[in-house]
C-alpha cells in the first residue's frame, strides 16, 4: 500500500497556538465579560486534557467554580467560547503564532511530491482557516483536499470521528496515511481511526505517553536546525521530508 497522504492536527502540531492563542483568547473573553476566571498556564496546561473550548470551560466551571449557576449554563458556554473564538481569531490574524518549524517546508514538499493532505482537528474551522490564512496565505487553504474540524462531528478527540471523518471524505484507506499529532488525545484519536502517528511535542504534551507513535520528535526541523528523536528509531535525516516519511511508512505502515 503507497504512502498517498497525510493528515494533520492543528493545536500544537501545525503551530503552538495554545499559550499566546487559545489561552490569552480565553482570559481575554473572561475579562470582557467581567467574569473572574483568569486561566494561569499551569492550569491551563490541566484543562488542555479536555479537548474542545466548551467542553473545557465547563469541565473548569463543575471543577473550580462549583458556586457559579446561569438560568441556561450551556447557552452561555456556548456565548463565552463564541467570544473566545473571535478574539482568537484576532490574535492569529495580528500574527501572534508561527508555524512550528518546518511545518511550511513539508506541507509545500509533500503538495510538489503529490502527497493528498489533510487536515484533523479539535478546534473550529474559523480558527483553522485563520491560521492558514495568516502563516501560509488565502491560496494555501486549497492544499487541503477536506479541513475536518471540530465542527464536522459530534465525539471530540480522542474518539477517532474527525479521523475517521477525513478519511471518509478523502475516500482514503488509514493504510495510506501518515498522521501528525503532538499529543496523547490527537495519537489516542488517530489510532482509533487505524492511522500511525508521528508525533511532534510541544510544552504541554512532551511527558505524554505516545507508545504508538512510530516516532517522537521535538519537531520537523530543519536543514539548519535539525530535530531531535525522543523516541523511535535513530536516523541520519536532520530534518522530516518527503524521504524521510516514505521510509517511516514503509517500516512501519
Ligand atoms: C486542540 C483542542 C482545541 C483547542 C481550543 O485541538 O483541544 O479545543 O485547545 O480550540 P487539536 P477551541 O485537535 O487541533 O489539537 O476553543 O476552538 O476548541
Ligand atoms: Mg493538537
Amino acid at each position: 500500500m503507497p504512502l498517498k497522504a497525510l493528515i494533520f492536527d492543528v493545536d500544537g502540531t501545525l503551530a503552538n497556538t495554545e499559550r499566546d492563542g487559545h489561552l490569552r483568547a480565553f482570559n481575554l473573553a473572561f475579562s470582557a465579560l467581567k467574569l473572574d476566571w483568569a486561566w494561569s498556564n499551569d492550569l491551563y496546561h490541566k484543562l488542555l486534557n479536555i479537548t474542545g473550548g466548551q467542553l473545557r470551560i465547563k469541565y473548569y466551571l463543575q471543577e473550580y467554580k462549583p458556586e457559579f449557576c446561569h438560568r441556561d449554563l450551556d447557552d452561555f458556554i456556548a456565548e463565552t467560547h463564541a467570544l473566545k473564538t473571535k478574539i482568537y481569531m484576532g490574535l492569529i490574524n495580528q500574527g501572534a503564532v508561527p508555524l512550528r518549524s518546518g511545518v511550511a517546508r513539508l506541507l509545500r514538499e509533500a503538495k510538489a511530491a503529490g502527497l493528498r493532505l489533510a487536515i484533523a482537528t479539535t478546534t473550529t474551522s474559523k480558527n483553522v482557516d485563520a491560521l492558514i490564512i495568516n502563516t501560509l496565505g488565502r491560496e494555501a487553504l486549497d492544499w487541503f483536499e477536506v479541513i475536518g474540524s471540530g465542527d464536522c462531528v459530534s465525539n471530540l478527540k480522542p474518539a477517532g470521528d474527525i479521523y475517521h471523518y477525513v478519511l471518509e471524505k478523502m475516500n482514503l484507506a488509514p493504510q495510506n496515511a501518515i498522521a501528525f499529532e503532538d499529543s496523547y488525545n490527537g495519537i489516542t484519536a488517530a489510532t482509533q481511526a487505524h492511522l500511525k502517528t508521528l508525533i511532534t511535542v510541544n510544552e504541554y504534551t512532551k511527558t505524554q505517553a505516545f507508545d504508538d507513535a512510530m516516532v517522537v520528535l521535538d519537531d520537523l526541523g530543519e536543514m539548519d536546525k535539525p530535530f531531535t528523536v525522543l523516541r523511535g528509531a535513530a536516523t541520519e535525516a536532520k530534518y522530516v521530508n518527503v524521504d524521510y516519511l516514505r521510509a517511516l511508512y514503509a517500516k512501519y505502515c
